[in-house]
């Protein structure tokens, strides 16, 4: 247990001296076939948006051509890029999510 413990003061030590992680925003692009129903389900789903704030984000692609989901690290904005366009592709919409340096 000790050495956990070194393990993970030692880990701490090396972060500190670390620059902070780069940082990627998540966007979603409008499109004129998405059903903004599928748009809401996407945000809540996937970033745990609650309905009311999923809607404003809808509402802002919708009118603004693309909008924030989230700001997440690398590893984190890809996953969610794939998992977003892969659930639209299997219900057969082109909403089209993708990522850019925050
Ligand atoms: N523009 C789409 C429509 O009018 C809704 C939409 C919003 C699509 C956000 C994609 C992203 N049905």
């Amino acid at each position: 247990k000790q050495f956990e413990l070194d393990d993970v003061v030692e880990k701490e030590k090396l972060e500190q001296e670390l620059e902070p992680p780069r940082l990627f925003k998540v966007v979603l692009n409008n499109d004129d076939y998405t059903p903004m129903e599928f748009v809401v389900e996407v945000l809540t789903r996937f970033f745990n948006l609650d309905e009311e704030k999923a809607t404003e984000v809808m509402l802002t692609v919708h009118y603004k051509g693309k909008g924030v989901c989230g700001v997440f690290t690398l590893d984190i904005a890809e996953t969610k890029v794939v998992q977003v366009n892969d659930y639209a592709r299997e219900n057969q919409h082109p909403l089209l999510c993708s990522s850019e340096p925050a």
